[in-house]
């Protein structure tokens, strides 16, 4: 079709995916361990069909030679978190890595789509190690609350077997339901804090000196 082995093509970005996927496990067993709670609820990790790949290429006009560079999201990460506030401590925890590169991000939360998706993006360059070398790919790193992750799934499903065809007045329903489970979000975090501070009030009116 366009002269290149697909089959091979994939090779280094599931190595990818799979790394990545270790490494963000690695990192809440590591939080877990030493807070008790973790900011990351758990990982999963995919690496597009060929034919999505194409399909995409095709949208965004990206020559078949300028796949590599056109489209960020051949491998891909998700981290589902508890709450918002988890995913900036997060973000902050991929910036700090030194195994990859951060080349930017997308503030699909306070900048969120039209569809009604809301997710933070970062899109980082992670070097392979392969037996021709060390090989540098894009990989996009989803960083979601667990309410975010409910609204994308059934949306990206239903998006998915109705394409183009789902009707107006359906869209317009998804995006209320994206913002009841923003609402959903912003009312859990209210509670947590509502319970870390009276917590901090017993351990001030018991003695207790709490470890920061
Ligand atoms: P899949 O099956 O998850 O791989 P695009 O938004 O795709 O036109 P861009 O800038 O490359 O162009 O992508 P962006 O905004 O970084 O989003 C890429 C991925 O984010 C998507 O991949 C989805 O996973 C997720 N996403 C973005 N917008 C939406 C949305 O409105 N609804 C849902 N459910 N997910 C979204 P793919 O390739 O679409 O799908």
């Amino acid at each position: 079709m366009d002269g290149r082995d697909w089959s091979k093509f994939l090779l280094p970005y599931q190595q990818a995916v799979e790394e990545l996927k270790v490494k963000l496990k690695a990192l809440r067993t590591e939080l877990k361990a030493r807070d008790e709670y973790a900011p990351i609820e758990f990982v999963t990790g995919r690496v597009k069909r060929i034919s999505s790949i194409l399909e995409k290429a095709k949208r965004l006009s990206v020559p078949i030679d300028k796949i590599e560079t056109g489209i960020e999201d051949i491998a891909g990460i998700r981290i589902m978190c508890q709450f918002v506030e988890d995913i900036h401590r997060v973000a902050d925890l991929v910036r700090l890595r030194k195994d990859w590169k951060v080349v930017y991000e997308k503030d699909y939360i306070t900048h969120y789509k039209d569809s009604g998706y809301r997710s933070y993006h970062i899109i980082v360059e992670y070097p392979v190690q392969t037996s021709l070398g060390s090989m540098p790919v894009l990989a996009e790193i989803q960083i979601r609350t667990l309410a975010m992750n409910f609204w994308a799934t059934i949306e990206h499903s239903l998006n998915y077997k109705y394409r183009e065809h789902l009707p107006e007045h359906v869209r317009d329903r998804l995006r209320k339901a994206a913002e009841a489970a923003f609402q959903l979000d912003k009312e859990m975090s209210s509670i947590r804090q509502e319970i870390v501070d009276a917590q901090q009030d017993f351990e001030e009116k018991s003695g207790i000196v709490r470890k920061v």
